[in-house]
């Protein structure tokens, strides 16, 4: 009997920051005492002009077994490559598995497995045809072969075959003992957590650093510093981008507890230059909103203890949340962003929408009606897409309303949360808003609702609310559900998210902002000097480091400022800054994060072209999605008198 021929289909994400082909080596590894061949999987996006030019004709009809690995952002790809996959051969046998395959589709496979490849994949190849249609497979517990070692050809293979940079998912453990509801950790949350034998986790960094070189490694552990080893494994990857320069950028999931040990991990990967920032995964800070989300949650102590760590190191914060939870309301989910600040977490924010995850424990029909959950298919992630295939997956069913608040309260919170975004943590006003929580003991949701609400009545204010609240009502409209709807400011589409189009805005008409804050707060000396500062800190798409930027302050903010730097978190009023006037001049020239990707030059002052400026301010500024409220300020200053 002939062997038989596998494809494994997993697309990723997106091709140009793409985790391309864990699944296929994952299934080579485990039928590697099998009669079995495979063909080059695919391991890249794909849209309807590929199916109808027939560019997956002869790979599929020289497949016997068809394995789709599903997820939210390749699911109709799987489905429409099943579809064409039946048309060209009508004996191929189709295997559908991973967190997005759901009850709904089942039909369509031949076979779905639920739950891990290791302990199904042998019995469905021995066994097929006559193996059952859905297969709940048992939970892997031998984790001591490693496929990147094993199959390293395969990984090598795909990489000579991409002219894209390479992305490598690893993993050291599976499984999460706890069950947040909204979350869908491959079938495996509130599972015992298997750990992954130490020697194949080093030999396995070893091999992927040294001769895969990995652009991007993705740690799926869902709780890294869940254990003491981690530290160990942190140390290992370190050393790797050492020794082999690999990886290029690293990205892992951190544990929910263990804050110290958290705090360790992350100075390790931050010093060693393989992050550049420490994830915290707040999710909300309301109690009862965390408790009706089966969100298990840590002490807001804790949160001000890493804080304060953070600060300490000089390790910039990217803080997690989620808008939308059922339970939350427009002033909650308002205080949690503030009291996120209060905590000493000031750079990088992300509100994510919830979005709803098919296999996710909160998708029963209990909670739907005990909450009245309204959904809207929305195509998100709007803005930085390419082209139209880009498109296709990148709708997800996003909670827009519930009990606990209304679609109007849902674009409310939006509003809030780019004007946050913009205002504190691209430090429009951070420095001003500092000021007054550490002098004038007022707190940042109050500094902030103030300025928010003021700025709804100004015409600066209003032509980005208008046209934000008009974008945000087109993807809520029921008739335009999973439509592409990009967001128009002044008549151009943006290709950035809302809250860089606010900045940007803002930036742009910089004097009339500052000048219309100065009218609103209080006309002390002291107050309108700390936003003249905080004006100057700006780079803005005037500064040029040739002529560099001039500041003089009759206040001594530097010093002041730089103190604070060491300050997560209010406890007591402090006396302002002494009344010394100074000069300083910067020339700056490079903004420097903690690897290549938040590392960048200001260069727009080399060219006339206004689109070209744009382009190169947006990517140095605004680029790296996950550190912008560190780019956005002048940090080198010398003193000039
Ligand atoms: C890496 C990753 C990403 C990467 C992209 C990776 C890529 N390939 O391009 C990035 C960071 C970009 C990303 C983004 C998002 N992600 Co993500 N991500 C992951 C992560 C950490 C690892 C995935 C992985 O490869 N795991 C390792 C493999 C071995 O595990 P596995 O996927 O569970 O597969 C096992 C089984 O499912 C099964 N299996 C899988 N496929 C197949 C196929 C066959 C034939 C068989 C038999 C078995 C089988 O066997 C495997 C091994 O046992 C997972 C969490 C996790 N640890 O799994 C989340 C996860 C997949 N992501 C998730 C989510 C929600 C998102 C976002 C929507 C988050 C957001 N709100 O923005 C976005 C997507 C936005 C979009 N639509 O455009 C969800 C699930 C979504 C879903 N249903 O697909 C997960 C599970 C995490 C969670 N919170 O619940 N993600
Ligand atoms: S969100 Fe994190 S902690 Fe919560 S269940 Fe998912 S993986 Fe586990």
């Amino acid at each position: 009997m002939s062997s038989k021929r596998i494809t494994v289909s997993c697309p990723p994400i997106s091709d140009s920051f793409a985790y391309h082909c864990y699944l296929d080596l994952i299934a080579r590894e485990t039928l590697r005492h099998t009669d079995v061949e495979f063909n080059r999987c695919i391991y890249y996006r794909f849209g309807p002009g590929d199916i109808n030019n027939h560019r997956f004709r002869d790979v599929l009809q020289n497949t016997d077994i068809l394995l789709l690995s599903c997820y939210i952002w390749n699911f109709e790809l799987q489905l429409m490559l099943t579809e064409y996959a039946r048309e060209v051969n009508p004996d191929i046998f189709i295997v559908a598995g991973g967190p997005q395959v759901y009850r709904k589709y089942f039909d369509k496979f031949d076979c779905v497995v639920v739950g891990e490849a290791e302990t199904s994949l042998e019995h469905i190849v021995n066994n097929y045809p006559n193996v059952d249609h859905v297969i709940e497979s048992e939970r892997a517990t031998d984790f001591t072969v490693s496929p990147y070692i094993n199959q390293l050809p395969s990984v090598l293979d795909v990489k000579n075959d991409s002219d894209q940079p390479l992305g490598v998912i690893f993993e050291t453990s599976r499984g999460c003992p706890y069950g947040c509801s909204y979350c869908d950790w491959g079938s495996l949350t509130l599972q015992k957590v298997q750990f992954f034998d130490l020697d194949k986790v080093r030999n396995e960094l070893e091999v992927i650093c040294r001769d895969i070189q990995p652009s991007y490694m993705f740690l799926a552990d869902a709780n890294f510093g869940i254990v003491e080893r981690d530290v160990e494994i942190a140390k290992i990857i370190v050393e790797m981008k050492q020794k082999y320069g690999y990886p290029k950028s690293f990205y892992y999931s951190v544990s929910k507890n263990h804050p110290k040990r958290n705090i360790e991990i992350g100075k390790i990967l931050f010093e060693g230059g393989v992050v550049d920032n420490y994830i915290v995964s707040v999710v909300h800070t309301n109690r009862d909103v965390l408790a009706i989300n089966s969100r298990g949650n840590i002490g807001t102590n804790k949160f001000k203890e890493l804080a304060q760590h953070c600060v300490e190191h000089r390790m910039p914060t990217q803080t997690q949340l989620i808008q939308g939870l059922p339970g939350d309301t427009v002033d909650s989910w308002y205080e949690s962003f503030c009291e996120t600040f209060e905590w000493g977490l000031h750079a990088e924010s992300k509100p994510y929408w919830y979005n709803v995850l098919p296999n996710a424990p909160m998708n029963n029909k209990r909670f739907w009606d005990e909450w009245k959950i309204e959904t809207q298919k929305i195509v998100f992630a709007q803005a930085r897409l390419k082209g139209p295939d880009e498109l296709i997956d990148k709708a997800a069913e996003v909670i827009v309303a519930c009990k606990s608040f209304d679609r109007e309260d849902w674009i409310k919170m939006n509003k809030d949360s780019r004007w946050l975004q913009a205002l504190h943590n691209f430090a429009l006003l951070r420095n001003v808003a500092k000021y007054y929580r550490f002098v004038k003991d007022i707190p940042y949701k109050t500094f902030y609702r103030f300025v928010i609400d003021f700025f709804a009545l100004t015409e600066l204010g209003r032509t980005f609310n208008d046209q934000y609240d008009f974008y945000l009502r087109q993807i809520l409209n029921p008739a335009r559900a999973g439509e592409h709807t990009p967001f128009v400011f002044n008549d151009e589409i943006r290709m950035i998210e809302p809250e860089d189009v606010l900045f940007v805005w803002l930036v742009n008409n910089k004097d009339e902002f500052y000048k219309l804050i100065e009218s609103q707060l209080d006309h002390s000396e002291v107050v309108k000097d700390v936003i003249e500062f905080n004006k100057n800190l700006i780079i803005d798409l005037e500064y040029n480091p040739i002529d560099g930027r001039t500041i003089h302050t009759k206040y001594d903010w530097l010093n002041w400022f730089e103190s604070l730097e060491s300050v997560a978190c209010f406890d007591h009023v402090l006396l302002g800054p002494k009344r010394i006037s100074n000069t300083f001049h910067t020339n700056q020239v490079d903004i420097v994060g903690s690897t290549e990707w938040t590392s960048s030059r200001i260069l727009w002052h080399k060219t006339n072209n206004e689109k070209r400026k744009f382009q190169l301010y947006a990517k140095a500024i605004l680029g790296q999605i996950d550190f912008r409220g560190e780019r956005t300020q002048l940090k080198h200053w010398t003193s000039v008198s």
